[in-house]
């Protein structure tokens, strides 16, 4: 059986650049995302899979052309108007089966365009579909370059990491307890694996995307004392009151910051989405993380229900005086399947029918006080104060402090600093993978 995993193709405009939505500043991180994790784990568990990433829509349809049996989709919700367009070409190609998986297929609107939904973290559930048997699943390398602008080399090798999947929260806006209900651990074997292959192929600075790093106390205690056993500086994602208890010993393991969801400034939006958490809680962690010399970012979203033109531009100060490295700013967007998605359903009408919207830099609902062409310019102001070049620049120097910090020494940290450029030319940009058992 010949299988092929992709994921929706590219826009016209290119690779998606993260930073580049969140700033428009002429210095900025410029982060072009060029590989697909989810296809990553897959690939690395089921070498037999063939995977695609990102592709334009010819490279796509050359693909297509070598015939399949099955072919599978992964796609963001964002991506669905492309994956379907891509769904709809499979079938005329004569695909037998067109598989789905990915935070994308929780949409039950568009689930009867594929002959099979996968839920979920998908590894045990593709290895029923092969009939194979997989045995505990094994992280893949996953390492990306990105540059500063206006630098026009490559300025460092970094690398992600995962060591649990999901939350156990309920956030009314956010998709993951419905996309991983019962949240579980990654072995520690396979990243202790992944995490020495990094050390081997240039990589400093790993990044740890656990939506909550932490939750799983001893897990995640004997993950910390990996990282300065292999000589690697990590930051992380996790809520604030967590970040609050293990501070000290994170930051005595190589920590460099931490990433937390802010969400809101304003406790109304707080409490009706059911994030359990102060903005007292979030500045205390901002403070402390200064006072260990340690760097924050943040991610924000603005234009909750209550919210006004007024309203919001206070919320960006006040999310400004938080003194943050960097500010990822969304506009509160409903995803299918969540508490919120049914009630700006219910109580005001989602009026947007393209899935492109669906990107969390428009309005896609009936706002009872902002419109959506207001609510872009409010996020474009939003990106103009909490990310300008001198915010950038303050936190270039704050990301050198941390290095200085964990190397007790500013000069030794320097030092680092610039091998990374060379290192991203001396080690292959896609170090692939992890060589089979
Ligand atoms: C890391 C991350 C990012 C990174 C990198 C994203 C990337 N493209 O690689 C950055 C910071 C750039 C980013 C940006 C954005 N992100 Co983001 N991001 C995440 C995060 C934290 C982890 C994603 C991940 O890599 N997971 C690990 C892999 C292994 O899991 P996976 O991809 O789901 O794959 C597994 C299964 O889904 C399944 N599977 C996947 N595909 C397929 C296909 C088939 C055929 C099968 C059988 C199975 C299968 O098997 C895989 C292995 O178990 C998630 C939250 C989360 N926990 O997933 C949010 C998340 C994916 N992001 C989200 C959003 C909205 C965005 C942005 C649009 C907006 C923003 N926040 O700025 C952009 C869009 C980026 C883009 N177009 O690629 C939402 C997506 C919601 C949705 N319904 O689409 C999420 C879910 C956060 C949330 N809870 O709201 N993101
Ligand atoms: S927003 Fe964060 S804390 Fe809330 S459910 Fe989602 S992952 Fe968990």
């Amino acid at each position: 059986m010949k299988i092929l995993f992709t994921n929706e193709c590219r826009r016209e405009d290119g690779y998606y650049e993260y930073f580049g939505k969140n700033s428009k500043a002429l210095a900025r991180i410029v982060f072009p995302i060029k590989i697909s994790t989810g296809l990553r784990f897959i690939k690395q568990n089921f070498p037999r899979i063939e995977i695609l990433e990102n592709p334009t829509w010819d490279e796509y349809c050359a693909w297509l052309s070598e015939g399949w049996d099955v072919v599978g989709f992964s796609f963001f919700t964002h991506g669905t108007g492309r994956a379907l367009k891509m769904v709809e070409k499979a079938r005329q190609a004569g695909v037998s089966q067109i598989w789905g998986g990915g935070y994308g297929v929780l949409d039950p609107r568009i689930q009867d365009r594929f002959d099979r939904i996968f839920h979920g973290y998908a590894e045990p559930e593709i290895a029923e579909a092969l009939g194979v048997d997989m045995g505990p699943v094994r992280h893949p390398p996953l390492v990306n370059q990105w540059n500063i602008s206006p630098l026009p080399f490559k300025v460092q090798r970094v690398a992600a990491l995962f060591t649990s999947r999901g939350c156990p929260y309920k956030c009314t806006f956010c998709q993951t307890p419905v996309f991983c209900p019962r949240p579980e651990t990654l072995p520690l074997e396979s990243i202790e694996e992944v995490l020495r292959f990094y050390r081997d192929h240039g990589v400093d600075w790993v990044f740890v995307m656990d939506e909550n790093f932490g939750m799983f106390k001893e897990h995640s205690e004997k993950v910390v004392e990996m990282f300065p056993r292999f000589g690697l500086h990590w930051s992380l994602m996790t809520r604030a009151e967590n970040a609050l208890k293990y501070l000290d010993d994170w930051v005595d393991a190589n920590l460099m910051g931490i990433g937390v969801g802010i969400e809101s400034m304003d406790h109304r939006a707080l409490a009706a989405w059911k994030k359990k958490q102060t903005t007292e809680t979030v500045a205390r962690l901002a403070e402390e993380l200064e006072r260990r010399k340690r760097y924050m970012w943040g991610y924000y979203m603005l234009g909750h229900q209550d919210a006004d033109v007024d309203s919001t531009l206070e919320e960006i100060e006040m999310v400004r005086a938080l003194k943050l490295g960097f500010t990822q700013v969304t506009i509160a967007t409903p995803y299918p399947r969540t508490a919120l998605w049914d009630e700006l359903e219910q109580k005001y009408g989602i009026f947007e029918t393209d899935w492109e919207k669906y990107d969390t830099k428009h309005l896609v609902w009936n706002h009872p006080h902002i419109s959506p062409e207001k609510m872009e310019e409010l996020h474009d102001h939003a990106c103009r104060r909490l990310n300008s070049s001198a915010i950038f620049l303050r936190f270039a120097y704050k990301i050198y402090r941390s290095y200085a910090m964990n190397l007790a020494s500013y000069a030794r940290g320097l030092s680092l600093i610039s091998s990374f450029p060379v290192k991203c030319y001396r080690y292959p940009e896609d170090p692939g993978y992890l060589p089979a058992r």
